[in-house]
């Protein structure tokens, strides 16, 4: 027997012989590999002539795919066994429960942002988002709120020790306001936006969080005036209450971003100790809200003498408190699942106008 059919013989045997994946590999190391017998003997076929050449080079290239095709169905078999073991010994319980740890619900504040932005898309506007980390001018400065203004103090403002890359001091956002603002700079008018997200302030106690929710609407448009503004949040505040009998009261006020500016109180009456909005016996304040002061938006690079409108803002907990009668502000941020089954909603409790807001 020639030297190349020992070699065969060995090497087929071995592979058959290969009793799990890694010792098969280790096989085809040794022959199909860099420094392997195959390889080897490949390497010997540059220094022949090329009548011995024409001999050996069919020998030990077919030697070369008999090796290779071994190798293959080999492994094709020991994967087969190993599937084979494995569906032999492993078993699933089709009997077991389903897994009943707490169950989420969608959490209050989530349910009032889908309802705004329900109700608002009806109105014509959309949804309008941005960075919860801003700077002091989208913060404060456009929204005509000078350095040493003491609304900057009464903000009781998170901010960061440093400052970015182009030195500017950097914060926490004390409203969404900063949002309407890289709006009206991004998109021509008219704008017709509500902005609900996280605001942030150094103030915690009964009544406040360091975090809570606001949501502010802005539009921007033509020939804009404050009974634009008392109809919208009217229209609003009925869809949002699910009641015809919403009545608001304007009152003046001053915020150094509208001019003129206006406190909105909602009516409501007691019944049975609670208090129901509607009606007008006694006023709760809900909203504040203006006209765009003309300086606003210059800052944003539109001509105030084209360009004018209306802004509001409230507090999205307090909305949630008010509709679905919570007390404590604080539980809203406890994570406390019992509170959650209590008060939180299904996760298919869609708010459609058309099937009522409220879920
Ligand atoms: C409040 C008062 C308000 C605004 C927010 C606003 C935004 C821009 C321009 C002008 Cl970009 N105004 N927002 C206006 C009036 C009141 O919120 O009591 N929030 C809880």
């Amino acid at each position: 027997m020639s030297d190349l059919e020992t070699l065969s013989r060995d090497l087929l045997e071995r592979i058959h012989a290969a009793v799990d994946l890694t010792s098969l590999e280790a096989e085809r190391v040794a022959a199909l590999g860099k420094q392997g017998a195959i390889t080897g003997l490949l390497k010997t076929l540059g220094r022949m002539t090329a009548e011995e050449r024409q001999v050996e080079g069919p020998r030990i290239h077919g030697l070369r795919e008999r090796v290779a095709e071994a190798i293959t169905a080999r492994k094709a078999a020991l994967e087969a066994a190993e599937l084979e073991r494995k569906l032999a010994t492993e078993t699933l319980d089709m009997t077991l429960p389903v897994a009943t740890g707490p169950q989420g619900t969608v959490h209050p504040v989530s349910q009032v942002m889908d309802e705004l932005a329900e109700i608002f898309a009806d109105l014509g506007f959309s949804v309008a988002t941005g960075p919860e980390i801003e700077d002091d001018w989208h913060n404060f400065t456009a929204l005509n709120i000078p350095e040493t203004h003491p609304a900057r103090a009464m903000h009781d403002t998170f901010y960061f020790g440093e400052t970015d890359g182009e030195r500017r001091r950097m914060l926490l956002r004390t409203h969404t306001s900063p949002v309407q603002i890289r709006t009206m700079m991004r998109q021509k008018p008219p704008i017709y936006i509500i902005v609900p997200g996280r605001t942030y302030r150094s103030d915690s106690d009964a009544t406040h969080t360091p975090m809570f929710h606001q949501v502010e609407g802005l539009v921007i448009d033509r020939g804009i005036h404050m009974g634009h503004l008392k109809w919208t949040l009217e229209t609003f505040l009925k869809a949002y209450f699910e009641r015809d009998d919403i009545v608001l009261r304007l009152r003046p006020s001053y915020f150094p971003f509208t001019e003129p500016s206006a406190e909105v109180d909602v009516g409501y009456s007691v019944v049975k100790g609670r208090r129901v909005l509607g009606g007008s016996d006694a006023w709760m304040e809900l909203l504040g809200s203006g006209m765009v002061h003309p300086k606003v938006i210059a800052n944003c690079g539109l001509d105030p003498d084209e360009w004018q409108g209306f802004a509001f803002g409230c507090g999205i907990d307090r909305l949630a408190m008010l509709k679905y009668g919570m007390d404590d502000l604080r539980a809203f941020f406890d994570g406390d699942v019992r509170w959650l089954k209590h008060y939180g909603f299904s996760a298919l409790d869609v708010p459609t106008l058309s099937g009522g807001v409220g879920a």
